[in-house]
């Protein structure tokens, strides 16, 4: 679901301040960050972002548990309200984020194709990211794609990302499967060019990527994802899991019930509007 202008010059001005000075330390070994095979390995922690960064392609992950400017802007910009209004939530705590930013013309700058739940220790309908455009994502600069209809999937995916050698639990099919769906020669694809400071709410199992940049003109695509947990998410987690420096082994964490405010406070309340 599109929110066209969602965000106005001054937070996306400031969104995107925050998240160039973060990569450019990174870049310069001014700060630290984890790579993302240490992080797909379960070994994260919590106050160091994890950073994939190759061929014009850069993923940093959980930026805004480490820089608390940025996540007090994310608060007290629009984005909870238009979370809380698309997905009727009354309430809200913060989940993760991804920054994806793509220079030059690789075809390792597409996305690929996944659904952010697979891997989730997360169950809830209202548990969307929303994806910022912090620059113009025209047809040619790897804008978002996704699977029509793939938000009321029946079946869980076995990602990549999780363990292989265990047996996959009844409500989840081979992650080749997923592949097939989108490889389909009708497979309903949609692609979401953006203007800078529009926003794409994504339902956890809607299964998206992006298309690499093919532009021929210099620039970049900033894209910056919040993931959020409103008020029916609870914590179910199962053998492919990827649990968090958050929720392994913390003992506040019960099955069935929602995240613990000791770890993920509610930032927002309210009535949806
Ligand atoms: O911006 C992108 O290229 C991908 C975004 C994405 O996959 C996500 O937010 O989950």
């Amino acid at each position: 679901m599109r929110v066209p202008q969602a965000f106005s010059p001054q937070w996306l001005d400031a969104f995107t301040a925050a998240l160039d000075g973060l990569i450019a330390d990174i870049r310069a070994g001014r700060r630290e960050a984890q790579s993302a095979s240490r992080e797909s390995s379960g070994a994260g922690t919590a106050k160091v972002p994890v950073c994939e960064d190759h061929d014009g392609y850069l993923r940093l992950l959980n930026v805004l548990a480490c820089e608390p400017r940025l996540r007090q802007l994310v608060l007290t910009s629009p984005a909870p309200e238009i979370v809380a209004a698309l997905t009727g939530t009354r309430s809200l705590r913060l989940w993760m984020d991804g920054t994806f930013l793509k220079e030059g013309q690789a075809a390792g700058t597409a996305t690929p194709w996944h659904n952010d739940e697979c891997t989730y220790s997360l169950v809830g309908e209202q548990c969307p990211s929303l994806w910022i455009a912090l620059t113009d994502v025209e047809a040619d600069n790897s804008p978002l794609t996704t699977l029509d209809g793939s938000n009321k999937d029946r079946y869980r995916y076995h990602s990549p990302f999780s363990p292989q050698d265990v047996e996959r639990p009844s409500d989840y099919r081979p992650w080749s499967e997923l592949q097939a769906r989108v490889a389909a020669a009708d497979a309903p694809i949609s692609t979401w060019p953006a203007k800078r400071g529009d926003a794409v709410l994504l339902h956890p199992k809607t299964i998206h990527g992006a298309l690499p940049r093919t532009a021929e003109r210099a620039g970049r695509r900033l894209g910056f994802s919040v993931r959020w947990m409103g008020d029916d998410v609870v914590w179910r987690p199962n053998v492919l899991t990827r649990l968090s420096h958050d929720d392994n082994g913390h003992p506040e964490f019960q099955e069935g019930a929602p995240p613990p405010e000791s770890v993920f406070p509610i930032v927002w309340r309210g009535t949806p509007t």
